[in-house]
């Protein structure tokens, strides 16, 4: 079995020491240990008082995810709690860590909580498709009432020591050593004579609760606004619901299990499962051991104050990383340190930003105008425009006046990270790293490694991105990467749906209704339609499909910078709404090209969209481009606004299956007249019945 409890007797206290590393999820092990050592204390007449502690850096972060797919073994979590909550001797949880999902419902089958400055507490489980599913939908609102146990479930936010004290979750804050505290707690408790608290006796909050039905509504309109899509949320809220109005709290326990058994069958915690584990696999480089030495990063740069350039600033200082600001010319840097400046006060205006940390950060950002005073800095990232030019000649100056060993760094999105590395005397120390804007916001990073760039530069960059808070994946060389090269084809498929009958709100609309984040015209109006409507006049290349966002920026609409692109836009509004003048725009382009349009389904533009970006990631995977299938999905969830809840384009793929997508391809070519030619891995699967999501790499 996988786990253990360690048992220690000290005074008159039984310690159990739940040891699972390295952030101790209630494997079988510790089930199993849980459930023998509460009885072996409970019969030991020596002991008054049971502590229950994790080693290490963690509490308990919850049952083992990884149980899920197997055969369960050990004592089951329901028996173990039950048999904590029916102990004769009072339970006291000295919490050293994450106590979060199962690890805080195991804390509240306890009789009393404590905790270090460490701890973290919460009920996450709504991020893997899940609900609390040992009792924490009954017993949170009974100990903090129903109105904040809601907010920290469906939120999934994680509750730091001091909120969770003013909220009642804990009974105290060990100032310093932890087990001290306990023993003190304890030896109060003797001195009481051992008074027991088992929170499923609690009614105060129940009462106030039962005279606050609106409280279910409001949950129900922000889960509608924050988890669109998602089915867990709702019966969450149901059990609260069950929490607040049957006094009898097994019948609320029951509850619970039903929903909990809806969840677990549903494809969206299967999905979300993937996505849990493998944004943690796609740090996991497998021709680079994760003892690769990383260089160290004290101080950084970064070339341009422009938007990308600012955001990646706020990133480093956001870290606690000394960064340098560097601009062309002085109206630029001013610019771009008044936008940063501006970020941070919004946040302290909401209240996300303390002050000390404001100024702490501000702090941390330096501007010049000077390369020569980037010479101390251990990384450089350059986020100019998107100019090979130009990016060559910022990298020509920066190995001229870098210190040997600084990581050389290009934000490009799309553009060859080799040709950037040849011109300078090191491209082994030359890399990708693509932030997404806005870039203190988007939790991407992709990292594309060149043709020699340095595994030792590799593994720092990988780590650097988790130090920013980035979920890091990396990427091999072409044009577009992973990410954007998979968007072009989405949006081929999207623009050429314009031409053939749809409209952007239809198109818009039928995504986001599959569950993207934003749709492709509301989003092509965010970014800007001038930027690639100014590359196609300069270089002469203008597809049919480009014709439509051309006579927009003919006609001026360049998005929402100015009001007008594919929508039109209210003074201060950014709500996209539909305008005649596109839809005669559309109708007139595609007269001219001679298109017959027609009327086309929400199915047929969910199947072109998300099938292009299938056929495309497999052929990235089949390149070598991308090392995994997962890694295609965790980028496509968090740069590009998949549903997590479908578990990235890859796990979509393969849940239609490879002999389907085949079929599916060849009723798109005569129904459409286009070539949709599957990708030599979409063909192999099919043929040999396999999985995208077990397609691995051994490296880009
Ligand atoms: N089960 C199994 N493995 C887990 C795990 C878990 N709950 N949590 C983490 N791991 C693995 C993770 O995959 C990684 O493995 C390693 O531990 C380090 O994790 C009944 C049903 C605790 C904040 O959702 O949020 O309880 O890659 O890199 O950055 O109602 O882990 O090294 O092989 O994330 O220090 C609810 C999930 C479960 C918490 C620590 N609990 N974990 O972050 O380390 S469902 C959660 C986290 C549940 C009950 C329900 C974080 C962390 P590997 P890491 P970290």
């Amino acid at each position: 079995m996988k786990g253990t409890v360690h048992y220690e007797v000290k005074k008159f206290c039984a310690i159990l020491t739940i040891d699972n590393p390295p952030v101790n999820p209630l494997s079988s092990g510790v089930r199993q240990g849980l459930f023998d050592l509460i009885e072996r204390a409970q019969q030991d007449e020596q002991i008054g008082t049971i502590i229950i502690t994790g080693a290490g850096n963690s509490f308990i972060a919850g049952a083992d995810i990884s149980e899920f797919s197997g055969k369960m073994e050990g004592a089951p979590l329901p028996a173990v709690l039950n048999r904590m909550e029916s102990s004769t001797k009072p339970i006291i949880a000295a919490i050293n860590g994450s106590a979060l999902g199962g690890g805080l419902e195991t804390a509240l089958c306890c009789d009393y909580r404590i905790c270090n400055q460490q701890a973290l507490f919460g009920l996450p489980e709504v991020k893997l498709g899940l609900l609390p599913g040992a009792g924490g939908t009954q017993r949170l609102p009974r100990l903090i009432g129903a109105e904040a146990a809601l907010d920290i479930m469906l939120s999934a936010r994680h509750v730091k020591p001091s909120e969770a004290l003013t909220l009642g979750i804990i009974d105290a804050v060990a100032e310093d050593d932890l087990m001290e505290a306990a023993f003190a707690f304890a030896e109060d408790l003797k001195n009481r004579e051992y008074p027991l608290r088992k929170i499923r006796d609690l009614s105060e909050h129940q009462q106030q609760d039962k005279n606050k039905p609106g409280i279910f509504d409001a949950a129900r309109r922000l889960a509608e606004k924050t988890a669109r899509g998602q089915r867990a949320p709702g019966w969450i809220i149901e059990c609260v619901e069950a929490a607040v109005n049957i006094d009898d709290f097994d019948k609320g326990i029951a509850k619970e299990a039903e929903n909990f058994f809806k969840c677990f069958k549903s494809s969206q915690r299967k999905a979300l499962i993937h996505v849990f584990f493998n944004e943690r696999n796609a740090a996991k480089i497998p021709d680079i051991p994760k003892e690769t030495p990383r260089r160290d990063i004290k101080k950084a740069a970064v070339i341009g104050a422009g938007t990308m350039g600012g955001g990646i600033a706020m990133c480093f200082a956001n870290a606690g990383i000394e960064v340098t600001l560097l601009d062309a010319d002085q109206e630029g840097l001013d610019k771009g340190l008044a936008k940063i400046q501006k970020n941070y006060e919004l946040s302290l205006a909401k209240g996300k930003l303390k002050q000390s940390s404001y100024e702490q950060r501000l702090s941390l950002i330096k501007s010049s105008l000077d390369y020569q005073e980037l010479a101390d800095a251990d990384v450089i990232i350059e986020a100019v425009f998107e100019n090979l030019a130009l990016k060559k000649k910022i990298f020509e100056q920066l190995d001229s006046v870098a210190k040997s060993g600084a990581i050389l760094a290009t934000n490009t999105s799309a553009l060859n990270i080799d040709e950037i590395a040849q011109v300078t005397s090191r491209p082994e120390d030359v890399i990708g790293m693509h932030f997404f804007s806005p870039a203190n916001v988007m939790p991407l990073l992709e990292v594309v490694r060149g043709a020699e760039t340095a595994k030792g530069v590799i593994a720092t960059a990988m780590s650097l991105g988790k130090k920013l808070k980035k979920v890091s994946v990396l990427a091999g060389n072409c044009p577009g990467f992973i990410g954007n090269r998979m968007l072009f084809k989405y949006m081929e498929q999207a623009s050429q749906l314009l031409l053939e009958g749809a409209l952007p709100q239809d198109i818009d609309g039928a995504l986001q209704e599959f569950g993207m984040a934003m749709g492709p015209f509301a989003m092509h109006d965010l970014v800007g339609l001038d930027l690639g409507w100014r590359e196609r006049k300069k270089s002469g290349q203008s597809r049919d499909i480009d014709k439509v966002a051309d006579a927009l920026c003919e006609a001026e609409r360049f998005g929402q910078k100015n009001g007008r692109g594919f929508y039109r836009y209210d003074e201060n509004s950014r709500q996209p709404i539909p305008d005649d003048i596109v839809t005669s725009t559309i109708e007139k382009v595609a007269s001219e090209l001679g298109i017959e349009r027609r009327s086309i389904s929400s199915d047929e533009i969910v199947q072109r969209c998300i099938y292009a970006l299938i056929n495309e990631g497999a052929k990235i995977l089949e390149e070598s481009i991308a090392i995994r299938s997962s890694d295609i999905d965790i980028i496509y969830i968090y740069g590009y606004g998949f549903p997590a809840y479908r578990g990235g384009p890859m796990f979509y793929g393969d849940k239609v299956g490879a002999k389907q997508l085949i079929e599916d391809f060849t009723a798109l070519e005569e129904q459409t007249g286009q070539t949709w030619e599957a990708a030599n891995l979409i063909k192999q699967l099919a043929e040999q019945d396999g999985s995208l999501t077990k397609w691995q790499r051994t490296s880009v």
